[in-house]
């Protein structure tokens, strides 16, 4: 090849590199730190605090958790069997006493990720129920939005998305009907979240199409869902921030699993995943990653993967060993004010609260309730204590407790990871979605 050859090939990669979304490695230190904010939650071993998103993330992760990483599988086996066994039991006598350890549809979707980033195929009798358990739930929901898509599922599009992807993984068939509403909510996007795109929820819907079109899976509807694929990834290219998110900081990990790799004719990727990952290293260094589920979210994306690779991942690619940090104590802080304010309730309520500075707005919640009569109360999640009830008032069906700062900006995290910072004004409002 001669000289202009040479330069023209060059010059010809660089553009094929401008095409394509591509994460470089980022500082491995940085990655390591993230790993080990993950490692104190695996040793809660109640199914009300197991979370299978957290083994998922670290498997597909350059990090490992050693032999606690081994035990943690087996007690979410453990669990989500004999929960589910028990919720088959349950089916028939409507019998509620085992209602706290019925995993939603999306947990269930999680567990099954979780045996297939092991490199498990779900099998057996037992496995067997967890597939038609799993494939009930997506049928009930898709009754729930009906057939004419007027209405919504009990959980959500996201739940409905995982449910997809996770039988998708394991190579379980589903009918076109069930994958026929996510292409229909995506198609006519007003369906997917309060009238506007999530991008949450499209980056899981594009997750689950992915693993469809590169299982051959519900071949019939192929071309729907090759648009829809380019659809949501449209969708989630016009939600870049001009610092580079997709959407906002946190769904920034689920849009680049899905971006990751990809190539889209006619479109330069390149520099928008590079935009998107200097902001996700800025955010990082500024301690913005403290949720587990978000940074079993992000881990795979640093190591290149996202759950698609589940169709067949690699079990015995090298990790390195994650050690426990070391805890630094915390000093004594000056006391700051932050003012709650609840203006949906009768009397309104409203009041400083004076709490250590770097408290949570959960700390705040707590002193309020010992101090002024203030009362809340919360539900364990994956991403952890979700606001269901203040003052009384317990949230309707699709309804919830949106956290806002005032005048009218919606918190990003929740009461445990928010740090309000002193004359903040925060406001517990009740919305629809
Ligand atoms: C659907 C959804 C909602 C729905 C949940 C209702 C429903 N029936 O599904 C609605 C719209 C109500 C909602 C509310 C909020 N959400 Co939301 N939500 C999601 C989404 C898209 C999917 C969650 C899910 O189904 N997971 C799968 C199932 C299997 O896990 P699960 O734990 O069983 O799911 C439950 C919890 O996730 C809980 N939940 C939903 N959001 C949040 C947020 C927090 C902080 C907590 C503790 C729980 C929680 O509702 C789910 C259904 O029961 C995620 C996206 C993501 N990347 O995870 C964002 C996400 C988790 N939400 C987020 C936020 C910030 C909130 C709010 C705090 C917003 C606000 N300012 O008020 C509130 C929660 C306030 C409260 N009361 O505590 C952030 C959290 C970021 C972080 N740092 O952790 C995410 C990642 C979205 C984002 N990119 O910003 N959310």
């Amino acid at each position: 090849m001669g000289h202009l050859g040479a330069l023209l090939f060059l010059l010809g990669s660089l553009g094929a590199l401008a095409d394509i979304c591509e994460i470089p490695e980022v500082d491995s230190k940085l990655v390591e730190r993230l790993g080990q904010r993950l490692l104190p939650w695996m040793d809660w071993l109640s199914l009300e605090y197991l979370n299978p998103s957290i083994y998922v993330g670290l498997r597909l992760s350059s990090l490992q958790a050693g032999a606690r990483e081994a035990f943690y599988l087996h007690i979410l086996k453990l669990n989500y069997q004999q929960s589910v066994l028990g919720l088959a039991v349950n089916d028939d006598n409507d019998d509620n006493s085992n209602s706290k350890a019925k995993p939603s549809m999306g947990q269930l979707a999680l567990y099954l990720l979780a045996l297939r980033a092991n490199c498990e195929f779900v099998g057996g009798r037992k496995g067997d129920k967890l597939v038609s358990q799993l494939k009930r739930f997506l049928e009930d929901e898709k009754r729930a939005i009906g057939s004419s898509h007027k209405g919504h599922p009990h959980t959500s599009y996201y739940q409905y998305g995982l449910g997809i992807l996770a039988l998708c993984v394991h190579q379980k068939r589903l009918h076109d009907s069930v994958v026929g509403k996510l292409l229909y909510a995506v198609e006519h996007d007003q369906h997917l979240h309060r009238g506007r795109l999530s991008v949450d929820t499209a980056a899981m819907a594009g997750l689950a199409f992915t693993c469809l079109e590169h299982s051959n899976l519900n071949r019939n509807q192929g071309h729907r869902i090759t648009l829809a694929i380019r659809t949501v990834q449209e969708k989630i290219l016009k939600a870049q921030t001009p610092e580079g998110h997709f959407g906002n900081v946190y769904s920034t990990p689920l849009a680049l699993q899905l971006l990751m790799n990809s190539f889209m004719p006619g479109r330069k990727l390149g520099p928008a995943c590079l935009k998107a990952r200097a902001a996700l290293l800025a955010s990082m260094q500024d301690g913005a990653f403290k949720n587990v589920l978000i940074i079993s979210q992000l881990l795979p994306v640093l190591n290149g993967k996202s759950y698609v690779d589940l169709i067949s991942p690699d079990c015995e690619a090298p990790r390195v060993l994650l050690q426990p940090a070391v805890e630094t104590p915390s000093q004594t802080r000056e006391l700051i004010s932050v003012m709650l304010k609840v203006p949906s309730v009768l009397p309104p309520y409203r009041h400083p609260i004076s709490v250590p500075a770097g408290s949570s707005l959960e700390d705040v919640l707590k002193k309020a309730q010992e101090l002024t009569g203030f009362t809340y109360g919360t539900q364990n999640s994956l991403s952890g204590p979700y606001l269901t009830s203040v003052m009384g008032r317990e949230v309707g069906e699709r309804e919830f407790w949106q956290l806002l700062q005032v005048p009218d900006t919606p918190l990003l995290e929740g009461i445990a990871d928010y740090i309000p910072k002193d004359g903040e004004t925060i406001e517990l409002r009740l919305v629809s979605w």
